[in-house]
């Protein structure tokens, strides 16, 4: 095949910042020297690609007040004003492109294909949408003013993309944020500081801290925080609740899901088969909006899945910079690990596992795609969102009963419905619990939709008008005798 991705700009940058990273504050490259700092690793070669400082309490505490700092002036501007830099960072993302498609490949282990095609055009549409907000936001939210400063602490899965999500909004509205990356992958938010360095984004408005989740925790409590916003596991959504319940902190978390995705007797088969790839096996299944419970109407689930495994093998799993690749690798070894002990699981439960026939890499956190048929709806791989490549297919006879099982989850963050009828498939959207519901569709996102969850999926919405009320306080509610800012 091709040959893969070259990764030469990525590597002569990396080679330049052998040393270590530091932080972004106030405008700043901090430096890691004579600090704390933790490996960043290739996984889908386990090879350290650089090292990162792990912020501390100070580190926190100089990106807050930088951030309270600049909040005057920043959202005092017009908006039209803030748009500008808004244009300016998507355009230097497109710009460079490449760059930030190999550097998240190498950092998260994900196709080449999908940074390529999805997560980085994502990024620059995702600032470039919010460029336009910037420009109404006065007109369209009157009586709103921003939040303030924000604290924003992301996932691993979507690296520049949850950073994209959370940024982009919180500045067209007239905010100024500390932000942090996973520890898994910080690389493309050192990239993002850069540009934001070279658009000349003023000083303050963006600050990046990079640490574990102590970093984390020190970032949710400050006491100069305005707004938290987390995307992460639902163990950690409940952490920062009850750290922050009391104070005077807007919140919003986008946490786990264990998505439905129902097909119908009378669904294009071959639509929903494509289906079920985008569904789970897009980004090695590391998606929180993953179609990982499959329900299948009785009479087709035997086609249906024969068909599937039909599919599988055609699947390729390997090195996420060859660009012929549909599966990476998974995120840590760790996160291998987690999965493969919830695979076993369902195993020993007595689920039937079904895999693709593909040789794995020796090195690397690579896995199989694959998916359980005689599960029960109670079963651990039923219940645990496993973020990974595998679903769990179940069958149904009634739309009722669809419904049951669909809602059969603490969860509630998407749905995927597959059927000709439209009536149906209608009706099955307004009855699923979800925040958002594809039809004869998956894994479709835009940054003009709100995206969100239920139940412990969360609450908040990010994207659109809706996403924008996120980093937006009504001014009467700052009227309330007990608001401090009187
Ligand atoms: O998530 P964490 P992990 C799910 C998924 C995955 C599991 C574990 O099922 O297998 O979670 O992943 C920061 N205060 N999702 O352990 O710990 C942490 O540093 C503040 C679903 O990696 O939630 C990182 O930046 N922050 C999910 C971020 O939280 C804290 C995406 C997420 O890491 C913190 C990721 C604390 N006390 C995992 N502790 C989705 N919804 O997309 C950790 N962090």
């Amino acid at each position: 095949g091709p040959a893969p991705e070259s990764n030469i700009d990525v590597q002569a940058w990396l080679d330049a910042n052998k040393k270590g990273f530091g932080h972004f504050i106030n405008g700043k490259f901090t430096g890691s020297e004579g600090l704390k700092t933790f490996a960043v690793i290739n996984p889908a070669n386990a090879k350290v690609l650089a090292k990162v400082a792990n912020g501390t309490a100070e580190d926190v505490d100089a990106a807050v007040k930088a951030a309270r700092a600049a909040f005057g002036k920043w959202s005092k501007l017009p908006g039209h004003e803030r748009a500008k830099y808004l244009y300016a960072i998507a355009r230097h993302i497109q710009k460079r492109e490449r760059f930030f498609s190999v550097l998240e490949t190498m950092d998260n282990g994900k196709p080449i294909r999908e940074t390529r095609d999805i997560d980085i055009p994502l990024v620059a549409r995702h600032f470039y949408h919010h460029a336009g907000w910037g420009e109404m936001v006065e007109t369209e939210f009157e009586g709103f003013s921003p939040v303030g400063v924000c604290g924003q602490v992301i996932p691993w899965n979507f690296p520049l993309l949850m950073l994209a999500w959370k940024i982009a909004p919180a500045l067209a509205a007239g905010n100024t944020v500390v932000l942090k990356p996973a520890e898994l992958t910080p690389l493309t938010a050192i990239a993002f500081a850069e540009v934001c360095h070279e658009i000349g984004l003023p000083a303050g408005v963006v600050n990046i801290v990079h640490g574990d989740g102590s970093t984390g925790a020190l970032i949710c409590g400050h006491e100069d925080i305005d707004k938290v916003a987390f995307t992460g596991s639902t163990e950690v959504g409940r952490i920062i609740r009850e750290q922050i319940a009391g104070s005077e902190k807007k919140l919003s978390l986008e946490l786990g899901g264990k998505s439905p995705f129902i097909v119908f007797e009378d669904a294009d088969m071959d639509g929903a088969v494509e289906g079920v790839v985008d569904a789970i096996w897009f980004n090695q299944g590391e998606v929180c909006c993953a179609g990982s419970r499959i329900l299948v109407q009785e009479g087709i689930a035997e086609r249906f899945y024969n068909k599937l495994r039909k599919r599988m093998e055609t699947l390729r799993v390997g090195d996420p910079l060859d660009k012929t690749m549909d599966i990476g690798a998974l995120v840590s070894a760790g996160q291998l690990k987690r999965v493969s002990a919830l695979v076993e699981r369902g195993k020993v439960e007595g689920g039937t596992l079904w895999q693709a026939p593909v040789t794995l890499p020796a090195k690397g956190s690579y896995f199989a795609p694959g998916f359980f048929t005689d599960v029960e709806p109670a079963s651990t791989v039923c219940e645990v969102e496993i973020f990974g490549p595998v679903a769990t297919a179940t069958t149904f006879r009634t739309p009722d009963e669809a419904i049951a099982l669909a809602n059969n989850t603490k969860y509630g963050l998407a749905a995927s419905i597959w059927s000709e009828n439209i009536n149906l498939a209608l009706d099955m959207a307004a009855r699923v619990k979800a925040g958002v519901v594809w039809i004869n569709s998956t894994n479709l996102l835009d940054a003009g939709a709100g995206f969100g969850g239920y139940r412990e999926s969360g609450f908040g919405r990010e994207g659109g008008r809706e996403g924008l009320y996120e980093y937006l306080t009504a001014d009467w509610e700052k009227r309330l005798p007990l608001a401090k800012s009187e």
